[in-house]
């Protein structure tokens, strides 16, 4: 009854070929998916926690408050896909309150992250088909047969990952997602609402430091897999608010002149110089209606939190 594809893991040499093209280009820049090895996602789970970051928390809240409703607007018998590993509450919560889910589908590229969850889920989820996939959710996908016909498909994707894609990618990643959920499918999408700049700017600079600490570990990373000598005291992390491109862009700035090595290539910096490494866009209703409408999708419904700080948007066909 079970499945579990492993479709494909990512070889070692993409990360090696990206982190070289990245940093041979102008202005350098390294990929944001990077940050999740192991050590990232446990500093990222610690963000999580930063009084500052408030995006988990508030989905939170509404997922609490708001799951009920959100399964009713979705209706019984579904096949719910995941865009990442779902290990968290969110997830539980949406099952939880969902009709008689037919199954479930993590997407997920690590396969460790993958295999911890489903194996927690498995337990609390008896009732539900766990179809695991070791998987990149940007690249097509072939998804396995449910053991019975769901009524519809519906592909979640919390945390307002969306954001860390720039919007031609975005645009590509709910194009894909149209394809994936057939006909009479769905989406819902956690995202982050545009709000003063100041609660932006903090929640990506947290004062007790675990952001930078996250941002940089892509250098320690670099390090270990790479054969890189970055020394870590020697950058500094910077996340500033972009207003026109309404996202918060994470650079990497380099203190002083100084040349690094990084599989057997010199990168050499200039004082003062950045490294692009992450996008954390910020949306306006007007946004994302927008964003749907390029997807041809109808952005039918969305719940908020109390203080309209975030939204999780059900996307139609
Ligand atoms: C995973 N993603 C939605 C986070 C964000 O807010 O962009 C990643 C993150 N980067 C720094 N802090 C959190």
């Amino acid at each position: 009854r079970e499945t579990d594809f492993r479709q494909f893991s990512l070889p070692d040499d993409d990360f090696a070929s990206e982190v070289i093209r990245g940093l041979s280009g102008r202005p350098k820049r390294l990929p944001s998916k990077y940050f999740y090895d192991a050590e990232g996602s446990a500093l990222f789970e610690k963000i999580c926690d930063q009084p500052e970051y408030y995006l988990t928390r508030t989905e939170l809240e509404i997922m609490r408050d708001q799951a009920a409703s959100m399964a009713a607007a979705l209706g019984p018998d579904v096949r719910l896909i995941e865009f990442g590993s779902g290990a968290g509450l969110k997830t539980r919560l949406l099952l939880e309150a969902l009709r008689n889910p037919v199954c479930y589908v993590p997407i997920e590229i690590s396969q460790s992250a993958l295999d911890d969850s489903v194996a927690q889920l498995r337990e609390d989820f008896p009732q539900v088909q766990m179809q695991p996939v070791c998987a990149d959710f940007t690249q097509a996908l072939c998804l396995p047969r449910p053991a019975r016909e769901p009524r519809r498909t519906v592909i979640y994707f919390p945390g307002s990952t969306l954001g860390n894609f720039a919007t031609s990618e975005a645009d590509a990643l709910l194009h894909g997602m149209r394809l994936s959920m057939g006909p009479y499918g769905a989406a819902l999408v956690g995202l982050d609402l545009k709000k003063d700049i100041g609660s932006m700017e903090a929640a990506y600079n947290d004062a007790a430091g675990v952001t930078a600490e996250f941002t940089l570990n892509l250098l320690a990373r670099i390090n270990r897999e790479l054969e890189g000598d970055f020394k870590l005291d020697r950058f500094e992390h910077q996340a500033r608010y972009n207003p026109e491109a309404g996202r918060i862009e994470t650079r990497i700035i380099s203190r002083f002149d100084q040349a690094v090595r990084v599989s057997g290539q010199d990168v050499s910096f200039l004082k003062g110089e950045a490294m692009l490494v992450e996008y954390s866009t910020k949306y306006s209703l007007d946004d994302v209606e927008g964003m749907a409408a390029r997807a041809k999708l109808h952005a039918t419904r969305r719940w908020f939190d109390r203080d309209r700080r975030f939204c999780v948007q059900l996307l139609e066909r």
